[in-house]
């Protein structure tokens, strides 16, 4: 099962499952999406926010995740979460959620939640969906991590869409394919004639249910040249790039006739950097060429998170984290200066206006 929470989240969900549960605050965002499963609308105290959610503010999706905490901790079990994290309304409840599970008692694999976070592209996209990323990785992230107590956390991030203009519903469908080629795994085990290794539902409940950062990816595999090589020209442009793997799974396709045994230059380039990898081979008759799919699982540190997170902002969100303190500085000497000129006017001109009049006339309150 699916939850979608915020924009989104919500928008993302849907696509990939029809049946996904969505949660808003913001009653209008709930309505503009098809119908899909359950509706929860969350509810805030101030009531601006019921209809024009968050404003970008996770404060007031915090407070409204008290109203929805029993249904969602009853709904969570073994699905996967979609939320953004820029935003007020998916970050300020998936933050509630991630630091309720991070106080949690051992939750059994199957139980287990993943998270789909979509994270801006700082150099494009507003300030506060920075910032409000950087305190979701520092944070409430970092903790369900240390904890153990999440399933596999997807990083998705918004770089290709700004960078290749992508239109956002086409975007919205490129990452649920993507996440659909890595969710068929077992069914295609099941499905497909199979010639090695095995990958059966369990051990991908067990794999999706580990607590780590899941990268992965899928591309046609030339048993010709390195793997490793090939791996890292197809990483994943939806995903930040990974790290060095804890834990990897692979599926191998070949074509009918093809041969399986191209399977062990895979199986050594994992040995290589240590990973004993979960694998199968099956035999597909709808291809020409092999074709493999991979994930990583990997971990960080919230420092390097966060680094990893710059990496995609780097030199143009500088400057504008510059600029805007520059402004900050200029701000209060502009106010106290047209304050002391609107003074100096009124004594001049000797009148009864006073400051606030010759402030309001001149359009600076
Ligand atoms: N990929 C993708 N990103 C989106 C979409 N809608 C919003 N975003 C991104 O999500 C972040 C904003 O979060 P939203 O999900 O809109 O916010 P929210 O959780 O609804 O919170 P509020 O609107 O502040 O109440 C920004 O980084 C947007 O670029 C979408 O349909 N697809
Ligand atoms: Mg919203």
């Amino acid at each position: 099962m699916t939850i979608g929470i915020g924009g989104a989240g919500g928008k993302i969900a849907t696509v990939l499952d029809p049946g996904a549960t969505l949660v808003n605050v913001s009653e209008t965002e709930l309505n503009k999406l098809p119908e899909t499963g359950r509706r929860i609308l969350a509810v805030v105290h101030d009531a601006r926010g019921q209809f024009r959610g968050s404003r970008k503010n996770p404060v007031i999706g915090r407070d409204a995740y008290q109203s929805v905490r029993r249904e969602l901790l009853g709904l969570i079990q073994g699905t996967t979460v979609f939320s953004s994290t820029g935003g007020g309304t998916g970050n300020g409840i998936t933050a509630s959620l991630l630091e309720e599970l991070a106080k949690a008692e051992d939750i059994p694999p199957v139980d287990k939640t993943r998270f789909a976070l979509i994270l801006p592209f700082a150099n494009m996209e507003p300030a506060e969906f920075t910032r409000n990323t950087i305190d979701f990785l520092q944070n409430p992230l970092s903790a369900a991590i240390d904890s153990g107590t999440t399933g596999n956390i997807f990083l998705f991030s918004n770089r290709l869409k700004f960078e290749s203009r992508l239109r956002e519903d086409r975007f919205n469908a490129m990452i649920a394919d993507s996440l659909k080629v890595f969710e068929a795994v077992p069914d295609k085990n099941d499905e497909l004639v199979l010639l090695d290794g095995h990958i059966d539902h369990e051990d991908f409940e067990l794999f999706t249910g580990r607590p780590y950062f899941n990268h992965f990816t899928y591309f046609d595999y030339d048993p010709e040249s390195p793997f490793g090589d090939q791996l890292e020209a197809n990483a994943n442009p939806l995903l930040l790039r990974p790290e060095t793997p804890i834990e990897t799974l692979f599926l191998l396709e070949v074509p009918s006739g093809g041969d399986p045994t191209i399977l062990y230059d895979i199986l050594a380039h994992f040995i290589g950097i240590d990973v004993s990898p979960v694998y199968s081979v099956v035999e597909n008759p709808n291809i020409t060429t092999p074709f493999i799919t991979v994930s990583l699982l990997y971990s960080r540190k919230p420092a390097e998170l966060l680094d990893d997170f710059n990496h995609i902002s780097e030199a143009h969100t500088r400057a504008k984290v510059k600029k805007s303190l520059e402004q900050h500085v200029a701000l209060p000497r502009l106010e106290v200066s047209m304050t002391k000129e609107a003074a100096r006017a009124t004594k001049e001109r000797g009148d009864a206006d006073d400051v606030l009049q010759v402030l309001r006339r001149i359009g600076k309150l």
